[in-house]
This record gives structure tokens, C-alpha cells and sequence, in this order.
């Protein structure tokens, strides 16, 4: 069992049940045993830890809410957020994978896809034998992915895929990749296989975030895929806007669990460290920080929470998942950004956690629609008028 309880200033424990605790907990240990010994170095070298992905299969992470048939471990939102605030505990990387595998691939293809493509793809990657990516955004259109300039075109039995996408999460590494295109009836999606001709993903480098993660460009160039290889329940934005809302309510609890390790960081360190006579903590500026951290840690974790009780019972809104989204990620980033300045100096290395964190969740913040495209969703849901354009 790991030492790590995290910070629960409600007692929030007690509205879990026993299975999202366990949950939780076999997630937690996890990760103090399997990723805090490794990430700080993969960070660094910019590697995402490969390794860690059977073990996050065998524990049945990836797509944990999709159904047993599947190979997948049904889970409901409560246990997954937990997973996905657990993991972001240990670094954004690698919630963004599960993230994507789960939410943004092995979601569409339980959602939309045929039986065949679920029979195909969901066992393999609920164990991790496979991995997937999400090619929505392109070089110029991020924020408005309407505008989206890929295309698909019907020849016969196949389609036949011109454009590209960037900043695409795992892509080099993918076996498939679920492509958003637009054609004579919309935007529609297919399953992309690695090694298709006129297909590549090359990796994005120079990051100063997100490095234990890849970062990708899809090129297509007249890459052809077989019919069979299209969604054939969905056309149009609301395709992958849907398996977003199901994303973004995984990020809204990994915030938590990035703001949460860089609390209990700044904590522990001013507990311990001295300056003018005696500990840090022990002045009035640092504890009006650490008092506004746990304060918004509290109330985001109750946010997420109450986000996964409405999804259980059917009656989450994506704009409900569009405030959890909004409001976590950017208090982390918050709170990141306060705990690397309470650290001082150490607070710069890559012995501490903080500015590993701080910098990921600039990332975070900006993926899955940015924070202010979320002020947007949520002032159109209150008055009623879109202010896009
Ligand atoms: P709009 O007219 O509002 O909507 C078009 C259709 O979609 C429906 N809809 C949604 N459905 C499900 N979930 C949602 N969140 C939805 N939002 C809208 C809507 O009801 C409508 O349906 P219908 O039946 O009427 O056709 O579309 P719009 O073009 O005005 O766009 C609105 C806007 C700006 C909010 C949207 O484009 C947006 O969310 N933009 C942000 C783009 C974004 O988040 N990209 C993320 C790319 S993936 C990523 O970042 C992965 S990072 C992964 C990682 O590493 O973890
Ligand atoms: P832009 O849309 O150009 O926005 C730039 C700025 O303008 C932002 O501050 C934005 O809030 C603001 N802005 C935009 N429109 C408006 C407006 N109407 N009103 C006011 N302000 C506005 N995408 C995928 O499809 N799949 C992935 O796996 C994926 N992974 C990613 C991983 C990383 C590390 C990163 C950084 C990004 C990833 N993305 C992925 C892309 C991500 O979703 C986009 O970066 C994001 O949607 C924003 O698009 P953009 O970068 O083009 O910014």
C-alpha cells in the first residue's frame, strides 16, 4: 500500500463506495509504485514511458467505463474520474494517454462504430496491445474545428483521405487512428491503420510540456481506407464533439490530481524548510496560500464529483462538463504556479514535482477546448447568445 493518502479536506472519502476506493487506491499505489521513480527522468528525456502501458491494461484503465463484453472494465464515472485524477497525480502525460486511448478512441468505436470494429479494436486496447489516437485539430484550425479543411472522398468500396492534423496525443505511437474529415454529408470519421500507404505521423518535438507524452501531425496524402472502415452512426461536429465531452470529464478530475501533488508538495516543503528562524510555514503570506490551494482543491474536487453523480444519472450537459473542464485545469494551474514560487529555487528542478506539473497543465488548459472557449460555452448556455464570432 502506498504512503500517499492526498489531500481530502471534506472527508469526501466517505461519499465514495467501496468499489471506488478500491479503485482509487489500486490506481494510487500505481502510481507512487510505478511512475513517481520514473517520471521525473522520462519527463526530461522527453520519452513517454512505454513500458507502464501493459500494467495500466492489466489494471484495467483504459476505457474502464465500457462494458465488460468488451473487454473493458465497466466502470462508472465516479471510479473513472478517480483513475484519471490518480494518474494526473503522477503527471499529465500520462492521463493524457489514457484519456485519449479511452475516452477519445475506444469511446467512438463503442459509440459509433460497427460491431466489427469494436470486436477488432476494444479487447486490444482495453489490455493495451493497441493503441489509438484522435485527429481532430489541424495546423489551422484549432479552437473551430468546423472549419476543418480534411477530406474524405468516396471511390468505390473506399474512401480516399487528403489534409492534417497537429498536435495529435500518441500519434506516432498509434496503431489507429480515429480521423475527423469532411465530406458530401459532413463531417464524418474513420479508423485510419498505421502503415496505410500516404499515411505518417511524424512526432512533434521542442515541447516544454506534456514531454512524457507524444505529440503528433497525422499527413494524409490520398490514403485510402475501405468502407468498412467509416463510423456509420454519426455525421457531423457532434461526432467528435461527443467523445470531447467524454475526455474533458476525465481532465476536469486528472486537474484535481495534478493540483493535489503540488499542494501536498508545497506543504510538506514549507513544514521543513527554515528561513529568518523558522519554518515557512509558519507565516501568515504562505499560509494564505496554502489555505486558498486546499480551499480550491476542495471545491473542485466536489465539482468533479457531483459532475460524476449527474453523468451517472444521466443528466450531465456538456456544459456541465465544459464549467468542471474550465474551473479544475485552470485553479491547478493555479496552484501550480504558486507552488513552484514557494519553493524557491528547488522549486525550479527537476527534483520537485511543481513546475513539471505547472508545465503540463499550460497544455492542459488549452487541449479540449481552451479555458476561455469553455467561458464561452458556459456564457452561451446562461444567456442564450453565442459570442464564437
Ligand atoms: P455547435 O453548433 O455548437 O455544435 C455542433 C453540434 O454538436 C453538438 N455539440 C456537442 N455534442 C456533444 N458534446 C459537446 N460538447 C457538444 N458541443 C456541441 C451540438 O448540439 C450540435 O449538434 P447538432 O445535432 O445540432 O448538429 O458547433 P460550433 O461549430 O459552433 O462549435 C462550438 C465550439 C467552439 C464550442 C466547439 O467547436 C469546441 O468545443 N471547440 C473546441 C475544440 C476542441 O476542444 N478541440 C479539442 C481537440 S482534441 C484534444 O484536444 C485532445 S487532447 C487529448 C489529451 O492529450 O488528453
Ligand atoms: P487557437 O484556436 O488558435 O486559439 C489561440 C488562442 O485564441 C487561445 O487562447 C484561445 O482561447 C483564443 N481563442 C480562439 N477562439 C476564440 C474566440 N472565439 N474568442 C476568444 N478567444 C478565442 N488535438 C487533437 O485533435 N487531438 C489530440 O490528441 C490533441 N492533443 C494535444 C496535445 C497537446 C500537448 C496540445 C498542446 C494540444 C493538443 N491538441 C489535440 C490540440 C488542442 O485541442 C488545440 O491546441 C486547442 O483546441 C486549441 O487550438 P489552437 O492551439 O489552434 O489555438
Amino acid at each position: 500500500m502506498s504512503e500517499y493518502r492526498g489531500v481530502d479536506y471534506y472527508l469526501l472519502d466517505d461519499l465514495l463506495t467501496e468499489e471506488e476506493r478500491m479503485v482509487r487506491d489500486m490506481t494510487r499505489d500505481f502510481v507512487s509504485e510505478a511512475v513517481m521513480p520514473i517520471i521525473g527522468e522520462a519527463y526530461e528525456n522527453a520519452e513517454f514511458p512505454l513500458h507502464l502501458v501493459p500494467k495500466i491494461g492489466e489494471l484495467g484503465m483504459m476505457g474502464a467505463n465500457l462494458p465488460e463484453e468488451y473487454g473493458c472494465a465497466g466502470l462508472g464515472p465516479v471510479a473513472y474520474g478517480l483513475i484519471n485524477q490518480e494518474l494526473e497525480r503522477g503527471d499529465s502525460g500520462l492521463r493524457s494517454f489514457v484519456s485519449v486511448q479511452g475516452s477519445l478512441v475506444m469511446w467512438p468505436i463503442f459509440a459509433y462504430g460497427t460491431e466489427e470494429q469494436k470486436q477488432r479494436w476494444l479487447p486490444a486496447m482495453a489490455k493495451g496491445e493497441k493503441i489509438g489516437c484522435f485527429g481532430l485539430t489541424e495546423p489551422d484550425h484549432g479552437s473551430n474545428p468546423a472549419g476543418m479543411v480534411t477530406n474524405a472522398r468516396k471511390d468505390g468500396d473506399e474512401w480516399v483521405i487528403n489534409g492534417a492534423k497537429m498536435w495529435i496525443t500518441n500519434g506516432t505511437i498509434a496503431d489507429v487512428a480515429v480521423v475527423w474529415a469532411q465530406t458530401d454529408e459532413g463531417i464524418q470519421g474513420f479508423l485510419v491503420e498505421k502503415g496505410t500507404p500516404g499515411f505518417s505521423a511524424p512526432e512533434q518535438k521542442r515541447k516544454f510540456s506534456l514531454r512524457a507524452s507524444v505529440t503528433s501531425e497525422l499527413v494524409f496524402d490520398d490514403v485510402r481506407v475501405p468502407e468498412s472502415n467509416r463510423f456509420p452512426d454519426i455525421k457531423g461536429l457532434k461526432g467528435p464533439l461527443g467523445c470531447l465531452t467524454q475526455a474533458r470529464y476525465g481532465i476536469a478530475w486528472g486537474g484535481m490530481g495534478a493540483a493535489m501533488a503540488c499542494y501536498d508538495e508545497a506543504l510538506d516543503y514549507t513544514l521543513n524548510r527554515e528561513q529568518f528562524g523558522k519554518p515557512l510555514a509558519g507565516f501568515q503570506l504562505v499560509q494564505q496560500k496554502l489555505a486558498n490551494m486546499v480551499t480550491e482543491i476542495t471545491k473542485g474536487q466536489l465539482l468533479a464529483w457531483r459532475l460524476g453523480k449527474l453523468k451517472e444519472a444521466g443528466k450531465a450537459r456538456p456544459q456541465h462538463v465544459s464549467m468542471a473542464k474550465r474551473n479544475n485545469v485552470g485553479r491547478a494551474l493555479d496552484i501550480a504556479r504558486v507552488a513552484r514560487d514557494m519553493l524557491g529555487a528547488n522549486g525550479i528542478t527537476a527534483e520537485y514535482q511543481c513546475m513539471r506539473h505547472m508545465c503540463n497543465l499550460e497544455s492542459v488548459n488549452t487541449y479540449e477546448g481552451t479555458y476561455d472557449i469553455h467561458t464561452l460555452i458556459l456564457g452561451q448556455d446562461v444567456t442564450g447568445i453565442p459570442a464564437f464570432e
